[in-house]
């Protein structure tokens, strides 16, 4: 029990297989029928896999014309002579999908003598960003090397290629990016496409496409052109040509995904063209394959000395409306940069004429690594559900895109997977990368629904162990969050590696890579005001919800220090000031790791011992390195403000100089 099954555990059942009768052919309905006579139980009777256009379905009537290309419907019906539970839909994709869901309603104590499924894709592109670098490294990767063997590809397909896509397969994911946003031009090379081109074949009957991260100023570097201006029509034409020389060993290339001018990556602004013109450039090259471009809005200059919050609104705003329609933006779920919590990108509400793929960070760069508990989708469904202002409107509105009719929608997550045997460096790290497939299937679904989901296939659906693990995840993200800085706080960690506290730091070269930019503590108060009497960074927001954050007394406290700078003697609404309020939470997050902790200690009989124990020694480190977090930053906002704790508190362990001091150079996932 290494993990390696991920939440695809359902045993081949004991007794009689139950019949599966494939009506058609096609490699990813001999998939699906493979999935089904492996894992269904007698009890489910025969079952039938045929496309809504086979004469025999098209009889019965069914609601299929909703269910698009990718929907499924699965359903008791006779057919023929026969009574049987027809797993149906548009397009091959749909049986496999509904094939899984199938499975997944077994293997979640569903019943199988009732059984009734139909569900369609809200999100078309449903895609992992693997930040994987061709040298087998992983940026933000803490779970091995990257799985992709890049220097025995194309010969070798590793049989890993193939479990992969079957586990994106079975949890809707339908893309899949190979390598890293701070992107190589060497991936545009006929080797490295070749080796593209054979991962391509592994996911294709599993609904996978493959896309690739273009540096920008590939044509300087690959074509010997001078420039990559994409206004100059030879840069233009080497895109086209490199694009067709792609389709040509990728049929279904999906297309590219594009970090422009952000963090030292070039672009068009290195030409004073504009990222629409960058991103329209790129979707003019793979338009004629039907291919998309995904253009990033990470960006923040360093010759811009406005709020970092505020930049990629101040680029992209003005641009609605100038994109191609084969564009998407994508855009991360918060204006710095997937923090334990952040508030709604205001860039969602912003841009009606524009599909936004929204981009969560699945790894969890700020979050633990792979070490904390810490399940994200409370995270994920946060921003989801956030309102935009714009009449009902919530982020997933604005992310399906369906109110808008836009012909592409997409969410994307920055994978969490390496070459673990456990794929995602620990068991619930996995849960992370299922909820973010189910989330971009149906951006509606409820984090704890999932997390149940999740624990029932992954444990079994003893409720004994159920309800205790889904308690522990629903709690976890919120735990990280009061124990790193809550009530808004946001980048206080440190330098380059990011898994520690560092609220000190105030030595690096660009002001808004510093700790103290963000928290701006000093002795009276904290927080950064983002009000018309700061960097007006509010008004971003529609007029409703910028009104509301505005005002420090209708802001949610939970993103106070986001938006105002107040004063440390500040009452909050439990009666506490500022300060203790603040000491409180870091509190409640060490207790609540060590709560995670007395609750699997007691699971210890009911779960695999080598499952059991790797997440015991983590939670175990988790409690201490909680503590870790809560001491160095409880000693710096002392020598800050020069208040003592409130009564009863404990001291830091140590004092600030020695917190300082702690260095980890070799730490995992970082580039340098
Ligand atoms: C930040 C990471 C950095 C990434 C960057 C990005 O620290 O490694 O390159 O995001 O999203 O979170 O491009």
């Amino acid at each position: 029990e290494d993990g390696y099954r991920l939440w695809l555990r359902a045993d081949v059942p004991a007794g009689p297989i139950p019949r599966v009768t494939l009506r058609g052919d096609g490699a990813t309905l001999r998939l699906a029928a493979a999935e089904l006579s492996h894992a269904l139980p007698a009890a489910i009777g025969g079952v039938t896999l045929a496309l809504a256009s086979d004469p025999q379905v098209t009889a019965l009537r069914l609601p299929t014309a909703t269910l698009g290309d990718e929907g499924y419907l699965v359903r008791r019906v006779r057919l023929g002579q026969r009574d049987t539970l027809l797993i149906t839909g548009n397009g091959e994709r749909g049986l496999l999908y509904g094939s899984f869901a199938l499975l997944r309603h077994l293997a979640t104590g569903g019943s199988a003598a009732t059984v009734a499924l139909a569900s369609a894709p809200r999100v078309k592109l449903r895609v992992l960003n693997h930040w994987d670098n061709l040298d087998g490294s992983v940026e933000r990767g803490y779970a091995g090397q990257s799985l992709w063997d890049w220097w025995t590809l194309p010969d070798f397909k590793d049989p890993r290629y193939t479990d992969y896509a079957r586990a994106n397969a079975s949890i809707g994911i339908n893309g899949t990016v190979l390598n890293n946003v701070n992107a190589k031009a060497d991936s545009l090379t006929p080797r490295y496409i070749a080796k593209a081109a054979a991962l391509a074949d592994v996911f294709r009957p599993w609904g996978i496409k493959v896309y690739l991260s273009a540096r920008f100023s590939a044509p300087i570097e690959l074509g010997g052109l001078k420039t990559a201006d994409p206004r100059d029509p030879a840069v233009a034409a080497w895109w086209k040509a490199k694009a067709d020389e792609i389709y040509r060993a990728i049929p279904d290339f999906g297309g590219f995904l594009v970090k422009a001018n952000s963090e030292g990556q070039p672009g068009p602004r290195d030409y004073g063209a504009s990222h629409a013109d960058g991103a329209n450039m790129l979707a003019a090259a793979v338009r004629p394959h039907g291919g998309i471009v995904m253009w990033r809005a990470f960006v923040y200059a360093d010759t811009d000395p406005e709020d970092r919050a505020k930049q990629a609104y101040s680029e992209f705003k003005p641009l609605d409306g100038k994109f191609a329609d084969n564009v998407l933006v994508q855009v991360k779920n918060g204006a710095i940069d997937f923090q334990p919590r952040e508030p709604f990108h205001p860039l969602f509400g912003a841009m009606p004429k524009t599909p936004l793929l929204i981009e969560f960070q699945i790894t969890k760069e700020y979050l633990g690594f792979a070490t904390h508990l810490a399940y994200l989708g409370p995270l994920f469904t946060e921003t989801l559900d956030a309102r935009t202002g714009r009449g009902a409107e919530t982020v997933a509105d604005v992310v399906d895109g369906i109110a808008e009719q836009h012909a592409l929608s997409g969410m994307a997550g920055v994978a969490n997977i390496g070459r673990d045997r456990d794929w995602s460096g620990s068991t619930f790290n996995q849960a992370n990368w299922y909820a973010f497939g189910r989330l971009a299937w149906d951006p509606t679904l409820d984090a704890a629904a999932l997390a149940r989901e999740w624990a029932r296939q992954t444990f079994g659906t003893d409720p004994r162990v159920v309800e205790p693990v889904v308690g522990m995840m629903m709690a976890s993200r919120e735990a990280v969050v009061d124990y790193t800085g809550a009530l808004g706080l946001a980048h206080v960690m440190a330098t380059g590696h990011h898994y520690g506290p560092g609220p000190w730091v105030s030595d690096l070269k660009r002001p808004e890579w510093n700790p103290v930019y963000y928290h701006r503590a000093d002795k009276q108060g904290i927080g950064f005001d983002r009000t018309r009497s700061g960097s007006d960074a509010v008004a971003q927001y529609a007029p409703d919800v910028a009104k509301r954050l505005a005002d420090p007394a209708a802001t949610p406290e939970r993103e106070l220090l986001w938006f105002h700078h107040v004063a440390w003697d500040r009452r909050m609404s439990s009666g506490k000031t500022l300060w203790d309020e603040l000491v409180a939470h870091y509190d409640r997050g060490v207790a609540a790791v060590g709560t995670m902790r007395a609750t699997w200690e007691r699971l210890r009989p009911l779960v695999d011992a080598e499952r059991w124990g790797k997440t015991a020694t983590y939670l175990a480190v988790q409690e201490r390195e909680s503590r870790w977090w809560r001491d160095a930053s409880l000693a710096y906002w002392m020598s800050v403000n020069g208040r003592a704790l409130p009564a009863g508190a404990t001291p830091p362990e140590h004092d600030l100089a020695w917190y300082k001091a702690q260095q980890f150079p070799y730490a995992p996932g970082h580039p340098e």
